[in-house]
């Protein structure tokens, strides 16, 4: 068993990062905030395996937080990349580069006739919401607690106090105005959807959810929830949209909406569909579409928006998948992975459940089955901590959070997941300690 607990360097550059950027990191999920200690600062990536500037080797189980699903510098992509490189960057004009990843999306997810590059998850996102209320002409929001969209200000937002009432800020810097016609609601609750629509049906211009939430950590949705949602969208003139950013072509090569059985209005993408480089999209019905500039009024752009380096990296992606299907693969392995940590759990007596679906896996320290947020952090988030660094000391690196989605890709193998079994059945001895 490996051991990477002396990290001098990563010390070192935490120190001087600190003095320059917030934290010293660019995204907060980053941090260690959750689990403590000092964020591993990484050199490169090769296949399924991470090496931080102390020398030392880990199987990654986040892949940039869902990008990779291909492992790291997949040849194929890379080779893409170092092509569209030898012609340029970025030329703020239309490329066919943007026209081939938009045909292979549309064919890949049924529901989107039309679809729009941007940069980011978060700017997939804050677009399809404008384009849903500039489609409706209504304002209101549907969001469930636990889900995240990206640092939208109209989606950070926490509850209202009672079940109906209209979201609050949860963020300093969000003007209540933002969050003001955002209803925030329980995830897989049927009954809260019903009542909500019962009293602003006609004010609501979007439900925007993750089909499978990967952000309270894994928790899949119920058939009665989904099918809930699509008819009462349907029969009010409500756009359903499915923020797909972390499933999208991780969970199924037609996303979760394909496994799922049901059809949103507008899809958002992100993460997979650059393969590492910056991609978001969002598209659904050609009617609702065509809403956006210059063919509709409402107005979305970005400078760097379909760069034909980033389009090639997305396209290579997209294409592996498509062509080499390493879905039943992925299952094979996070099942065998799913196994392996809830073998460890038992032999060592700690209360664990885990929410699976294709390669998308959460180990919950807790007793009772995970739904919705209110069972997700009824978990021991402390006994968590403790897994988290006893598994990164021997050469595994897990999300730095309990209410995160673990990845596997298809550069794991069957080794790989033995391993981090055998380091699991070692922490999980400690932690019953
Ligand atoms: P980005 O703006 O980070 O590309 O995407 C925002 C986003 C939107 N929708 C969903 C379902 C997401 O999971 C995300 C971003 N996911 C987080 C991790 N859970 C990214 C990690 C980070 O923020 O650094």
């Amino acid at each position: 068993m490996p051991n990477t607990s002396s990290r001098p360097n990563s010390e070192r550059q935490f120190q001087r990062a600190q003095g320059l950027i917030p934290g010293g990191v660019n995204s907060p999920a980053r941090a260690f905030g959750a689990v403590g200690g000092t964020p591993v600062f990484m050199q490169r990536g090769q296949g399924a395996y991470l090496f931080d500037i102390d020398g030392h080797q880990y199987v990654d189980y986040i892949g940039s937080w869902g990008p990779h699903i291909l492992g790291h510098r997949p040849p194929a992509v890379i080779a893409a990349i170092e092509s569209a490189l030898a012609i340029g960057t970025s030329f703020g004009a239309p490329t066919e580069a943007e026209s081939q990843l938009a045909e292979v999306v549309i064919d890949l997810v049924d529901s989107v006739e039309k679809v729009r590059m941007v940069n980011s998850g978060t700017e997939a996102t804050m677009s399809a919401i404008r384009v849903a209320r500039g489609f409706t002409g209504r304002d209101m929001l549907i969001k469930f607690a636990g889900c995240y969209h990206g640092h939208v200000d109209s989606l950070l937002v926490n509850a209202g106090s009672a079940a109906l009432t209209l979201g609050s800020p949860s963020s300093p810097g969000v003007p209540v105005g933002c969050t003001s016609d955002t209803l925030v609601l329980p995830y897989n609750n049927p009954e809260a959807v019903q009542a909500a629509f019962a009293e602003y049906a006609d004010r609501l211009a979007a439900v925007i959810m993750e089909p499978v939430c990967g952000n309270m950590g894994c928790v899949i949705p119920t058939d009665a929830f989904l099918q809930t949602l699509r008819q009462l969208c349907t029969d009010n003139g409500t756009v359903l949209i499915f923020d797909e950013v972390m499933t999208g072509f991780r969970v199924s090569l037609n996303c979760a909406q394909q496994r799922l059985g049901v059809a949103p209005d507008m899809t958002t993408l992100g993460k997979i569909i650059g393969g590492g480089m910056p991609v978001g999209a969002y598209g659904g019905r050609a009617d609702i579409m065509d809403a956006v500039s210059p063919v509709g009024s409402v107005y979305q752009a970005g400078t760097l928006s379909g760069n034909p380096v980033a389009m090639a990296s997305g396209l290579a992606t997209l294409t592996q998948l498509r062509d080499s299907n390493p879905y039943p693969l992925l299952e094979e392995l996070t099942a065998r992975l799913e196994a392996g940590f809830l073998s460890a759990a038992q032999q060592a007596g700690i209360p664990a459940q885990t929410n699976r679906v294709g390669s998308m896996l959460t180990l919950f320290f807790t007793e009772q089955p995970v739904t919705d947020l209110a069972t997700a952090t009824a978990s021991d988030t402390e006994r968590f901590s403790r897994w988290f660094h006893g598994m990164l000391d021997r050469g595994v690196y897990l999300p730095c959070s309990q209410f995160e989605a673990m990845f596997i890709s298809a550069a794991h193998t069957t080794d790989d997941i033995d391993q981090t079994v055998a380091a699991a059945h070692e922490v999980m001895g400690l932690l019953a300690e």
